[in-house]
């Protein structure tokens, strides 16, 4: 019988992004971000992206959990949980406030040098995401985001800027956050996190989505061969939003559909995997009569940049049922997802489905070959504070043991390559779909609410226990 357990050198550690968590939008001569602009939201109310930041609008990154004058306490929390490394992004605005600028800024280089040095004091490996929803809102408003080229350059400068001086003190990176969200071309708050698009209606925005797209993954391409250049031990991955998909039957219409949707979502890492874009894209776009501006050089760049290893995000798998879409197939096959009878559910609607992170572990390593990296996965839920401070959450317990189950099986028993698990929000933090700090992934709870009162105090919730636990035995003891 195989014993069941992860490999040694594993990185347990969490996830959290810069924009979430930080606030002090304004400290240390930070510019606005995307992020800053985002106004609360609510279970199924969307943000609203405001032109600018308006007075009185309740804006919930401007604080957040105020981690930058917190960050001693917080990452000593999660060196008692066992923490073997801790993602983070680096806020874009932070370096160069308005993006666009040919020096970055002192004080925010100096932010992330302490906190990684505050990581090393207690053996925790920082984890790096470049661009996470957090581009300057300065690139938007004068650019148009990553629908114009020259924004490469600037997402080029400051990756340079932070592989330079971070060099000896961060080995893990990934360029964009969940690249391939914006496949959901209509949805206004993906597009403009992900790429800077403000949508307009008049024009096609998925010819736009193709376009900022392929940009991206050039200024991703260029940031792999630069950082290579600069400190070659470096290991820099993508990070997508992998996402499943399920036909709703045998029938093969339906399982066709299964993998025209999988070929519309999931095709950004092939590019950055493999260095050429799928040909089932390359089809699509031209019988689509997209010309998106994709040069000779560009496929050079593209087949120079791959990754080292594919970091990806798993919350939920979808089904598609060929019965709601037409038979057509430049047909939009998100238009054929239906609700899957054999998973649950969160209080947020998301589909919770364990065996489907094995099947993606499964997936991406015969896609790719490379090394993966679960750098999200957890349950948003709604935490109650006992009447003797303590927090009970064995939901998120539960969610997590059932995930980490199928995990340890495609290490153990499928033979797939993880580098390592960072559960979502380690600390409370805001969500980035809603804005909302009521929906809570953490292991440490944080005392804020939607409106933005309380005293930002920081406890253990029951989970944080058994995580420490699960650390300990490196994962023999879920
Ligand atoms: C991912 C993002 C994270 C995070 C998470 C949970 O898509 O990379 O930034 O927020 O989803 O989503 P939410 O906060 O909307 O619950």
């Amino acid at each position: 019988m195989t014993k069941l357990q992860f490999p040694a050198g594993f990185l347990w550690g969490g996830a959290v992004a810069a924009h979430q968590l930080e606030g002090a939008w304004q400290a240390g001569g930070k510019g606005v971000s995307v992020a800053d602009v985002m106004t609360a939201g609510a279970n199924k109310v969307p943000r609203e992206i405001t032109a600018g930041v308006i007075p009185g609008k309740n804006y919930p990154n401007h604080d957040a959990i105020d981690f930058y004058h917190h960050y001693r306490e917080d990452i000593k929390l999660f060196a008692e949980m066992g923490f073997k490394c801790f993602r983070t992004s680096i806020a874009w605005t932070r370096i160069f406030p308005n993006g666009d600028e040919l020096e970055p800024n002192e004080d925010g280089l100096k932010f992330y040098d302490d906190l990684f040095d505050e990581c090393h004091k207690y053996g925790i490996e920082p984890v790096i995401t470049l661009a996470h929803f957090e581009m300057p809102y300065h690139l938007v408003e004068a650019y148009g985001g990553f629908a114009n080229r020259k924004v490469i350059d600037f997402f080029v400068r400051f990756a340079v800027t932070c592989f330079k001086r971070y060099k000896d003190k961060v080995k893990y990176w990934m360029t964009f956050n969940e690249i391939d969200n914006q496949s959901s071309f209509n949805n206004d708050f993906l597009m403009c996190t992900n790429s800077g698009l403000l949508l307009n209606n008049d024009k096609d925005n998925e010819a736009e989505m193709y376009q900022a797209a392929h940009y991206e993954l050039v200024a991703s391409a260029l940031a792999v061969k630069e950082g290579k250049k600069i400190n070659p031990d470096f290991k820099i991955g993508t990070m997508i939003n992998f996402t499943p998909v399920y036909p709703a039957s045998s029938k093969p219409a339906d399982v066709l559909l299964a993998q025209r949707l999988d070929q519309r979502r999931n095709w950004f890492s092939d590019v950055q995997a493999w260095g050429y874009y799928p040909a089932n894209v390359e089809a699509y776009i031209e019988r689509k009569g997209f010309r998106p501006d994709i040069t000779a050089e560009d496929r050079i760049v593209l087949k120079e940049g791959t990754v080292d290893y594919i970091g990806f995000s798993y919350y939920q798998s979808m089904v598609v049922s060929a019965d709601k879409v037409a038979p057509d197939d430049l047909a939009d096959p998100t238009e054929a997802v239906v609700p899957n009878p054999y998973v649950e559910k969160s209080d947020w609607d998301w589909e919770i489905d364990p065996v489907g992170l094995r099947y993606a572990l499964n997936e991406l390593t015969d896609r790719y070959h490379l090394p993966l990296f679960i750098v999200e996965n957890g349950l948003g839920a709604v935490d109650k504070v006992e009447d003797d401070g303590s927090i009970h959450d064995p939901y998120r317990v539960d969610y997590l043991r059932k995930h980490l189950e199928e995990v340890r099986k495609a290490v153990v028993l499928d033979g797939v390559d993880l580098m390592g698990y960072t559960p979502w929000g380690c600390i409370d933090l805001v969500s980035a779909g809603t804005g909302q700090m009521s929906k809570r992934y953490g292991f440490i709870y944080v005392d804020k609410d939607d409106k933005g009162h309380g005293t930002l105090a920081r406890s253990r919730k029951d989970s944080f226990y058994w995580y420490q636990k699960v650390i300990k035995t490196n994962g023999a003891d879920l």
